[in-house]
């Protein structure tokens, strides 16, 4: 099994965060989306998406960074990071979508609509999609949405989908984390989101992950 990896890149980084909460050893090769090697031909060949993170594992090829945790949740399962009993696994799943469509990809239309780099390219991959200004703002607006109403969830509970900490946890804190590569500090003024993100920030897995790239 070989991770095709960038982590500093968000989705990278949820699966980076997922496998270190796991405690899994993974081999990687990193792929560097600075450089666009992610369009380089033999990268293509394996994923035509074109997009990190990707999972190889016995000739098969894993893409979206969920499916890869859902495929490493399976092969060790306990604890599972997406719920065990049914209404957990739904509620967790509903937040995880939630974080994903409004937060996340909120963050993302500010990011890839404003990003030089990206001109022509708005859209992660091979395709060549045009940018369009007006998404910067809409896109910085509903993130602030979205911050707020995560605040308002983490007004009652110490995680985000209730008292276990799930996949959720790390999409949001993704989130907050992408959030800053478009100057929206989601922690500013929320006080249920800093304490949360200080809460996670002390974990073993987090602090893993944020030792790669302290100086
Ligand atoms: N839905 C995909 C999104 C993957 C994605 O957009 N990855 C970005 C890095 S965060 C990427 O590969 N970008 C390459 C590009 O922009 O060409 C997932 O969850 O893995």
């Amino acid at each position: 099994m070989i991770l095709y990896d960038y982590p500093r890149a968000p989705n990278p980084m949820r699966v980076n965060l997922f496998i270190n909460e796991k405690k899994i050893t993974v081999e990687r090769k990193i792929v560097d989306l600075s450089k666009h090697e992610n369009l380089k031909p033999k990268y293509l060949k394996l994923n035509p998406w074109g997009t990190l993170p990707f999972l190889v594992v016995k000739n098969k090829v894993i893409s979206e960074s969920i499916a890869i945790c859902k495929y490493l949740d399976h092969m060790s399962p306990s604890p599972s990071l997406f719920g065990s009993s049914p209404i957990e696994k739904a509620t967790i799943e509903m937040f995880r979508r939630k974080i994903e469509f409004d937060g996340m990809q909120a963050a993302g239309e500010a990011f890839r609509n404003s990003v030089k780099s990206f001109k022509d390219r708005a859209f992660a991959g091979p395709g060549k999609i045009p940018q369009i200004p007006q998404l910067i703002e809409r896109g910085k607006a509903r993130t602030e949405v979205f911050f707020d109403f995560l605040n308002k969830v983490l007004k009652n509970t110490k995680y985000v989908a209730g008292n276990k900490f799930s996949i959720a946890d790390i999409d949001a804190y993704v989130t907050l984390s992408f959030a800053k590569w478009i100057k929206i500090d989601g922690t500013e003024k929320r006080k249920n989101i800093k304490n949360w993100s200080l809460n996670l920030e002390k974990r073993k897995s987090f602090i893993k992950y944020n030792n790669l790239f302290r100086k």
